[in-house]
C-alpha cells in the first residue's frame, strides 16, 4: 500500500490487519505518512467553551450533560453573546487559534439561533476559527451558520453503527450522517470523531474509523475521545482502555485519513506524557487546550506548553499575531520549567 493514497473504500479485514500490526510496524507507517502531509513538530490548539450547559434531552451514556442521568452538573441556559466573545478573546491570549462552541441541545431552536449566529461573527471577528457543536442541524440552519462565517461543525459518530444503539437510543446514526452531509453541502469544515472506553470491540472502532474514511470526502478533523468517567453517568464504572490500544487508534486514523487533523481529545488529564508524546508520534496533531472541556478538566495551559517545549513541538499557526503570543507562551514555559527543575525529574 503507498503511504500517502487518500482512499474512501476501506474494508473491515483491512483495517483490521491495520490494528493488528505489531505496534512498531504500525506507528512507523503513521508517522510515516504524517510527515507525507504535515510537519511533525506542528500541533494545532483549539479551546472549547460550553455555551449551554446540561439538561440535554439526549440520552448519551458517557455524558454528563444528559437530563436523563444525575451527575450533579449545574445547569446553565444559553451564554450571553458577549461573555463568549470575552472567553473567545482569553482563549485567544493564550495562543489557541480556534475557538469550538458547544451546548447540550438536541438540536438549536429558532430563539436561539440569532444569538448563536451572533457568536459565530463575534469569535470570527477576533480573527479566530470558527466551531461549532449544537447537535442535529436542519439544512436551513446550517446555511445560516455558515453564512455567519461558521469555519467548522463538531458531530461525532461516536462509535461503529452497529454498536451506537448501546450507546444513545434518542438519535439516530442515520440522523448523524445526515447532519454532517448538510455540513458539507453548505461548504463547511467537518469535524468528526468519537470515544473509545465505552466497552466496544475492536471491530466497533475499525468500524467507526471506516464509517468517516469513506464518506465522500475526510473529516477535516478528527477527535479521538478517551471516555472521561463521570460519576452518575451509565458508563462511569466502565473499565479503563488500554493505552496502547489508544494510541493504536490514533495511527490508524492517521494512515486512513492522511491529510485529517487526528485530535488527541478528552482524557488527556488521565494521560501522563509519555502517552501523550507518543500519541504526537502516532499522528495526532491536534489538543484542547485550556484548563476546561466542556464541562470536564484538561491539563493547565501551562503544563501543554511545557510540554511541546520539552518535545519541540510548536503550535500550529494560523495568523502572524499568533506566531508572537505562542512564541511568548513556549519562552514563558521554558523558564518556569527550568525554575521548577522539571528537566531532571526523569532521573
Ligand atoms: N450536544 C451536542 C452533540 O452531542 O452533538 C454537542 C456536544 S457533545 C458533548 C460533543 C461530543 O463530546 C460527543 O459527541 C462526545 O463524542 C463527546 N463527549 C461527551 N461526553 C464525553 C465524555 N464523558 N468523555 C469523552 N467524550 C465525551
Ligand atoms: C469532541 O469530540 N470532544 C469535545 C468536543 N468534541 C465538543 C467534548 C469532550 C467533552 C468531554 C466531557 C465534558 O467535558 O463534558
Ligand atoms: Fe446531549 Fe451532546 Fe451530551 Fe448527547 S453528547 S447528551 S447530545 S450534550
Amino acid at each position: 500500500m503507498t503511504a500517502s493514497v487518500t482512499r474512501h473504500d476501506w474494508t473491515l479485514a483491512e483495517v483490521l490487519e491495520l490494528f493488528n500490526q505489531p505496534f512498531n510496524d504500525l506507528l512507523f507507517q503513521a508517522q510515516t505518512v504524517h510527515r507525507t502531509h504535515f510537519d511533525p513538530n506542528r500541533v494545532q490548539v483549539s479551546t472549547l467553551l460550553s455555551i449551554k450547559t446540561g439538561a440535554c434531552p439526549e440520552d448519551c451514556k458517557y455524558c454528563p450533560q444528559s437530563g436523563h442521568y444525575n451527575t450533579g452538573l449545574d445547569k446553565e441556559k444559553l451564554m450571553e453573546v458577549e461573555k463568549v466573545l470575552k472567553a473567545a478573546a482569553d482563549a485567544k491570549a493564550i495562543g489557541s487559534t480556534r475557538f469550538c462552541m458547544g451546548a447540550a441541545w438536541k438540536h438549536p431552536s429558532a430563539k436561539d439561533m440569532p444569538y448563536v449566529l451572533k457568536m459565530v461573527e463575534g469569535v470570527k471577528a477576533l480573527g479566530m476559527e470558527t466551531c461549532m457543536t449544537l447537535g442535529k442541524l436542519s439544512k436551513e440552519q446550517t446555511e445560516a451558520l455558515a453564512e455567519a462565517g461558521l469555519d467548522y461543525y463538531n458531530h461525532n459518530l461516536d462509535t461503529s453503527p452497529e454498536f451506537y444503539g448501546n450507546i444513545i437510543t434518542t438519535r439516530t446514526y442515520a440522523d448523524r450522517l445526515e447532519t454532517l452531509s448538510h455540513v458539507r453541502d453548505a461548504g463547511m469544515k467537518i469535524c468528526s470523531g468519537g470515544i473509545l472506553g465505552m466497552g466496544e470491540s475492536l471491530k466497533d472502532r475499525a468500524g467507526l474509523l471506516i464509517q468517516l474514511a469513506n464518506l465522500p470526502e475526510h473529516p477535516e478533523s478528527v477527535p479521538i475521545n478517551m471516555l472521561v468517567k463521570v460519576q452518575g453517568t451509565p458508563l462511569a464504572e466502565e473499565q479503563d482502555v488500554d493505552p496502547f490500544d489508544f494510541i493504536r487508534m490514533l495511527a490508524v486514523a492517521r494512515i486512513m485519513m492522511p491529510k485529517s487533523h487526528v485530535r488527541l481529545s478528552a482524557g488527556r488529564e488521565q494521560m501522563n506524557e509519555q502517552m501523550q508524546s507518543l500519541a504526537f508520534f502516532a499522528g495526532a496533531n491536534s489538543i484542547f487546550y485550556g484548563e476546561k472541556l466542556l464541562t470536564t478538566g484538561n491539563p493547565q495551559a501551562d503544563k501543554d506548553m511545557q510540554l511541546f517545549a520539552r518535545l519541540g513541538i510548536k503550535p500550529e499557526e494560523r495568523e502572524e499575531h499568533a506566531d508572537e503570543v505562542h512564541q511568548a507562551a513556549i519562552e514563558q514555559a521554558l523558564v518556569e520549567q527550568r525554575d521548577s527543575k522539571l528537566f531532571y525529574s526523569a532521573v
